[in-house]
């Protein structure tokens, strides 16, 4: 089991998705989709009915791209804990669709920011001699590097030496282009700020079918405000937040062909990356109904 009361360490977070792999086995599925560069895997747990149709529709969430967001993986968690733990209150979200969950897609990161420097962001490998890591949201191959991405090693939004020049970002990569086709719903957790952000990142121009975008992310920030009053900005990333090219949201909705592709900044807390212990449960709760919501809509479309 896991809690929502504290922030979990990533070892913490592999081994839930291994007991769950173990308690359920017929609906649940954890593997390593690779490793870090400090090693860690990677692990994306696959939940479905259980009812051994393969080959179904796919939504895709990943989290903890950005180190510090810690607020982001417990959200993720909370999904799995709704879609394997409560299952039976969540089953119309599995008829149709498998849900695949990547938790925490920069695991040296995020325990960096457990051990050494909390505002960590970015990956852990070193650039060059005095810098470390890459901004693994700006390290995607659309567009990579045209706005919103720094070329200096040391910066918190560093754009990579090369696209897909961390191991992490070639693992979401390769998770999304696995699922071309039937990946209907990619869904990035960030934070901090209440946005529900859709492509593109790279351009103000929005893409052609903006509208399915909007009303899926509509849909999750009346959900959401309906539960518990808190309100979320929708819109183009570029147009309501800025333009930052690279992002796995563009790429999932750009490349793999996603249909509609999603980063939803979860909120602040008291001091921004840093919500108390106690929020917690309140936010992953309210985050999951905005989540559900979205997904419902996604499954009616598709
Ligand atoms: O800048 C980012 O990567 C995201 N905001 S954060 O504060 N969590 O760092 C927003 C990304 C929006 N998507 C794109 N620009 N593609
Ligand atoms: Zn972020």
């Amino acid at each position: 089991s896991i809690s929502f009361t504290a922030f979990h360490r990533h070892a913490e977070i592999n081994a839930y998705l291994d007991e769950l792999a173990k308690a359920y086995p017929s609906r649940v599925t954890v593997q390593s989709a690779g490793k870090s560069y400090e090693n860690r895997d990677l692990k994306t747990i696959t939940i479905s009915n259980g009812d051994g149709k393969s080959g179904k529709n796919v939504i895709f969430l990943d989290a903890g791209i950005h180190a510090r967001e810690w607020i982001a993986p417990a959200g993720a968690l909370y999904v799995i804990y709704q879609l394997v733990e409560n299952f039976a209150a969540n089953a119309d979200l599995l008829k149709n669709y498998d849900w695949v969950i990547l938790p925490v897609v920069n695991p040296d990161g995020y325990e960096y920011t457990h051990t050494s420097s909390r505002m960590w962001r970015k990956t852990r490998k070193p650039v060059g001699s005095s810098c470390y890591g890459t901004d693994g949201n700006r390290n995607f191959d659309f567009h990579w590097g045209e706005v919103g991405a720094s070329s200096f090693s040391c910066a918190d939004t560093y754009k990579g030496t090369t696209a897909f020049s961390e191991p992490e970002t070639q693992i979401v990569r390769d998770l999304l282009l696995n699922l071309t086709g039937r990946g209907k719903f990619y869904l990035t957790l960030h934070s901090y700020g209440n946005y529900l952000l859709y492509p593109w990142g790279w351009t103000s121009d929005l893409p052609s079918d903006w509208r399915a975008h909007d009303d899926v992310a509509q849909a999750g920030a009346a959900a959401i405000q309906k539960s518990t009053g808190t309100k979320y900005t929708v819109g183009s990333s570029t147009n309501v937040l800025y333009a930052a090219a690279g992002g796995s949201d563009d790429y999932a909705f750009g490349v793999a062909k996603f249909p509609v592709s999603v980063t939803m900044e979860l909120p602040a807390g008291g001091s921004g990356f840093n919500p108390s212990t106690a929020q917690i449960l309140p936010f992953v709760t309210e985050t999951w109904t905005g989540i559900r919501a979205m997904a419902e809509k996604v499954i009616q479309k598709y």
